[in-house]
C-alpha cells in the first residue's frame, strides 16, 4: 500500500541538511494512498458514522467514529506562555573563519561546515492567534544542530530587556498580558496594568525607548536584527574566557512600517509577517543574517560605566565593535506548522562546549525556566524526542521511560557506574568534547539584593533617545502618548511622566503635553520598589557619567542598509487601457532586481491594455490594500487613467501610500490620478532628481529614467521626512 514515504516541500529552490534529511524519516504523505485508522486499518466509510438503522442513534461500537471524535478533542495543547505566536524556517550556519581563538565550539572553529538551524520568530504578549503586527519586542530563537548537541541562541529583536532580576519575569508578564477580569486588550501593551507595573520600574526605561521605538513594528522577520540580550562567555581550548554578546544582522537592512500601518495591516492582513516569512523563501529569496559577536577580554569586566551582568545594558558598538563571523540563511520552510514551530523547545541553557553562563540574574532565572515550561506545555519529559528537538547526533544516557516515550532502550542497565553494561554510556572528558563549566571563582555571602552597579536606569535609555533620528524620536513620542493615552487611571499616567522626564526634558514635555497633564514631582525611592530604604540618589547615576556616549549611531535604523529593494513589494494600478510598455518597463526591471510586483485592478479576471493585450491582475482594490505594499506606480493609457481617477479606492490607495512615507511613482500621462490625491498641491513644482530623493514622488514622461530613480526610492524604504511638520498620523 505505501506507495510513496515521503514528499519534500512543493518549491524546488529550498534546501535540504542534516537535520531536514533526518526529519523525513518522521514525514508521511498521503498521495495515493487509501486512509486508515491510527492502527492501519483501512477505513471504508469516511462519511457516516454507525447507526441502529436509517434514522436510528449511533452506536457506541463505532470505534472509528470514536477514535476520529477523541484524537480531536486532545488536538491543542496549552500555548507559550509568552512568545505564543511565532513563525519559523529551516536553514544553514556557516562560520567565516576559525574561531578557535576565542571559542571551542566546534561549530564556530570549522568554516568549511553547514549547521542545520530552526528559527522561529515571534511576538511576546499576544495569543497564538493574535496579530503580527502588534506593537510588541520580537522573539528570535535560533537553534543549532551542531555536531556536539543542541546550541539554542534565544534572542529578541531588541538587545536589552525589561527587568534585571528573572523574579520579576511573572510580574511584568502579568501586567503586560491581557488584564485578568476582562481579558482586554490582546497583544497590546497600551492599557493600565501595564503601565502601572513600568511606571513602577525605572529599571525598565531604556527597553521602554526600544520598545516605544519602530524597532517594535518590524517591516518583515527577515528585516530586523537579533540579539542575545545576556552577556554571555567563550571559552578556548586552553580554557580561556571572553566575554561575548551575540548579534544577528540582516543583510536586508532593518526596516519598519508606520503604527497607523502596522493598525491598518492588523486588519487587512494578521498574517502580515508570517505571510511575508513563508512566501520570501517558497520563492527561494532566502533570508540571510550575519553573526556578530562583540568580545570583552575578562580583564576588561569594569571598564564600562555599566555593568556588563546587567541586561537592561548594552554594549555600545562604538566601545566595542560587533564583528562579523558567519552567515545564517533560511532556505527552507517547516511541513507542518504543528509538529515543527509549535513544538519546537527551546532552552537558553542548550550550550555546547566553549559557550558558557555569566551571572546576569536574568539569565540565571531563564536557565530554570525553560525545561520547566516544556514539561507542561508538551506535557512530560520526553519533549526532546519530539522530531524537531532531536539533536543530529545519537543520544545516550541513563534517562528512561515517561510519558510518550519513543526509544527502546537496549540492555539492562540504566544506572552508572555499572559493571554489567561496561559502564556505558560513558563519561566524556574535556578532551574528548565533554562539557565542562567554566571555572569562574565563586566566594561570596548569600544575599538577596540587587548590585548597586544595576542602578543607573536612565544613562542608556539617554542614549538612546538621543542616538534617534527626528523622526524615529517623534514616533518614540508619538508611541508614548498613544499608550499612555490609552491609560485609563491618571496617576499611573503621571508616574510614567515621572520616570520619562528622568530621561530627557523634551520627551516628557511632549508627552505631557499630548496627555493635558503636568510632569509631576516624583523621588525615585517612590517610583522603584527595588531601591533599598538607605539608598542615595546619586547611586541612580551612572557608575561613570563622564566617560558616557552622548550618540550612538549603531541604534538608529536612519543609518541601515538602503541599495537594495529585494523582496520589496510594489504595487502597479491599472485598469483596460493601461499602456503595456508603460506597465512592462517597470515592472520587469523591478522583478529584475528582486522586487515582488502586484497588478491592482478594478476587478480580477483580466483587463485589456491599450495594444490589446490581455493582462492578469494578481489582485483588485478589493483584495489589495495600500498597507500591504512598499511602493506603488501608475502606468500611463488614457482609459486606465481615467477609470482609476474615478475609482475611489485608488486614490486613497495613492493617499494612503504617501501618508506612510512610501516611494509612489506615475508615468507623465497618469498625472490626473495624482491630481486627484490629498497630497498633489504639496508637491514641489519642478523637480530634480534630488527633489525627488527628497520626496519620493516622481512623475515622468522618461521611463527609463523613472525607473532607475524610482528604484533608488523605494531602496530607501520610507521618506520619513514627509511628517513634518507632523501634519501626518503615522
Ligand atoms: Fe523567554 N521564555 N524568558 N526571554 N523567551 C520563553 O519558553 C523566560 C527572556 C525568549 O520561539 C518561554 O518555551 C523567563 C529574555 C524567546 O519557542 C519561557 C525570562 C529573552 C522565546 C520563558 C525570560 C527571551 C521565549 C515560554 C526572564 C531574550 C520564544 C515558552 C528571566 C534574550 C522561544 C518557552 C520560541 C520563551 C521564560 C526573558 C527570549 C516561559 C523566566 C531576556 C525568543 O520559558
Amino acid at each position: 500500500m505505501a506507495k510513496k514515504t515521503s514528499q519534500k516541500n512543493s518549491a524546488s529552490a529550498q534546501q535540504e541538511n542534516d537535520k531536514t534529511t533526518k526529519l523525513q524519516s518522521f514525514t508521511t504523505d498521503a498521495s495515493d494512498q487509501f486512509m486508515t485508522t491510527n492502527h492501519g486499518l483501512k477505513i471504508n466509510d469516511d462519511q457516516n458514522s454507525l447507526k441502529s438503522g436509517d434514522r436510528g442513534a449511533t452506536l457506541l461500537e463505532d470505534f472509528i467514529l470514536r477514535e476520529k471524535i477523541t484524537h480531536f478533542d486532545h488536538e491543542r495543547i496549552p500555548e507559550r506562555i509568552v512568545h505564543a505566536r511565532g513563525s519559523a524556517a529551516h536553514g544553514v550556519f556557516k562560520v567565516y573563519e576559525d574561531m578557535s581563538k576565542w571559542t571551542k565550539a566546534a561549530f564556530l572553529c570549522n568554516p568549511g561546515e553547514e549547521t542545520p538551524v530552526f528559527v522561529r520568530f515571534s511576538t511576546v504578549a499576544g495569543s497564538r492567534g493574535s496579530t503580527d503586527l502588534a506593537r510588541d519586542v520580537r522573539g528570535f530563537a535560533v537553534k543549532f544542530y551542531t555536531q556536539e548537541g543542541n546550541f539554542d541562541l534565544v534572542g529578541n529583536n531588541m538587545p536589552v530587556f525589561f527587568i534585571q532580576d528573572a523574579i520579576k519575569f511573572p510580574d511584568l508578564i502579568h501586567a503586560v498580558k491581557p488584564e485578568p477580569d476582562n481579558e482586554m486588550p490582546q497583544a497590546a501593551s497600551a492599557h493600565d496594568t501595564f503601565w502601572d507595573f513600568i511606571s513602577q520600574m525605572p529599571e525598565s526605561a531604556h527597553m521602554i525607548m526600544w520598545a516605544m521605538s519602530d524597532r517594535a513594528l518590524p517591516r518583515s522577520y527577515r528585516m530586523m536584527e537579533g540579539f542575545g540580550v545576556h552577556t554571555f562567555r567563550f571559552v578556548n581550548q586552553q580554557g580561556v574566557s571572553n566575554f561575548v554578546k551575540f548579534h544577528w544582522k540582516p543583510l536586508l537592512g532593518v526596516h519598519a512600517v508606520a503604527w497607523d500601518e502596522a493598525q491598518n495591516i492588523s486588519g487587512k492582513d494578521p498574517d502580515f509577517h508570517r505571510r511575508d516569512l513563508w512566501d520570501a523563501i517558497e520563492s527561494g529569496a532566502f533570508p540571510e543574517w550575519e553573526l556578530g559577536v562583540q568580545i570583552v577580554p575578562e580583564e576588561d569586566e569594569f571598564k564600562f560605566d555599566f555593568d556588563i551582568l546587567d541586561p537592561t545594558k548594552l554594549i555600545p558598538e562604538e566601545l566595542v565593535p560587533v564583528q562579523r563571523i558567519g552567515k545564517m540563511t533560511l532556505n527552507r520552510n517547516p511541513e507542518n506548522f504543528f509538529a515543527e514551530t509549535e513544538q519546537v523547545a527551546f532552552h537558553v541553557g542548550h550550550v555546547v562546549p566553549g559557550i558558557d553562563f555569566t551571572n546576569d540574574p536574568l539569565l540565571q532565572g531563564r536557565l530554570f525556566s525553560y525545561t520547566d515550561t516544556q514539561l507542561i506545555r508538551l506535557g512530560g519529559p520526553n519533549f526532546h524526542e519530539i522530531p524537531i528537538n532531536r539533536p543530529i547526533i545519537p543520544v545516550h544516557n541513563n534517562q528512561r521511560d515517561g510519558y510518550m516515550r519513543q526509544t527502546i532502550n537496549r540492555g539492562k542497565t540504566s544506572y552508572g557506574p555499572n559493571a554489567l553494561g561496561n559502564n556505558d554510556p560513558l563519561q566524556a572528558k574535556g578532551s574528548e568534547g565533554g562539557f565542562v563549566s567554566y571555572n569562574e571563582r565563586i566566594d561570596a555571602k548569600k544575599i538577596r539584593a540587587r548590585s548597586r552597579s544595576f542602578f543607573d536606569h536612565f544613562s542608556q535609555a539617554r542614549l538612546f533617545f538621543n542616538s534617534q533620528s527626528d523622526a524615529e524620536r517623534n514616533h518614540i513620542i508619538d508611541a508614548l502618548s498613544f499608550e499612555l493615552g490609552k491609560v485609563k487611571a491618571v496617576p499611573v499616567r503621571e508616574r510614567m511622566l515621572a520616570v520619562l522626564v528622568q530621561i530627557d526634558k523634551s520627551l516628557a514635555a511632549e508627552v505631557a503635553f499630548a496627555l493635558g497633564l503636568h510632569i509631576p514631582k516624583i523621588g525615585l525611592d517612590e517610583l522603584n520598589n527595588s531601591i533599598p530604604a538607605d539608598a542615595d540618589p546619586k547611586d541612580y547615576t551612572s557608575l561613570n557619567p563622564k566617560g558616557s556616549l552622548s550618540k550612538s549611531d549603531a541604534l538608529s535604523m536612519a543609518g541601515t542598509v538602503k541599495n537594495t529593494i529585494q523582496t520589496r513589494k510594489v504595487a502597479i494600478l491599472a485598469a483596460d487601457g493601461v499602456d503595456e510598455k508603460s506597465l512592462s518597463k517597470v515592472k520587469d526591471t523591478l522583478i529584475a532586481q528582486g522586487a515582488v510586483v502586484h497588478i491592482i485592478a478594478p476587478k480580477l479576471g483580466h483587463i485589456i491594455s491599450k495594444g490589446d493585450q490581455q493582462i492578469t491582475p494578481d489582485e483588485s482594490f478589493l483584495t489589495a490594500a495600500s498597507v500591504l505594499y512598499d511602493a506603488v506606480y501608475i502606468p500611463g493609457g488614457s482609459n486606465s487613467v481615467a477609470t482609476l481617477e474615478a475609482e475611489a479606492n485608488a486614490v486613497h490607495f495613492l493617499n494612503e501610500a504617501f501618508k506612510h512615507c512610501k516611494a509612489i511613482a506615475a508615468d507623465d500621462e497618469a498625472i490626473q490620478v495624482l491630481e486627484s490625491t490629498y497630497f498633489f498641491k504639496k508637491l514641489p513644482a519642478e523637480y530634480s532628481t534630488d527633489t525627488v530623493l527628497r520626496e519620493g514622488v516622481i512623475v515622468s514622461s522618461d521611463i527609463n529614467s523613472l525607473k532607475d530613480i524610482f528604484i533608488k526610492m523605494i531602496a530607501m524604504h520610507r521618506f520619513w521626512d514627509r511628517e513634518n511638520p507632523r501634519k501626518i498620523p503615522a
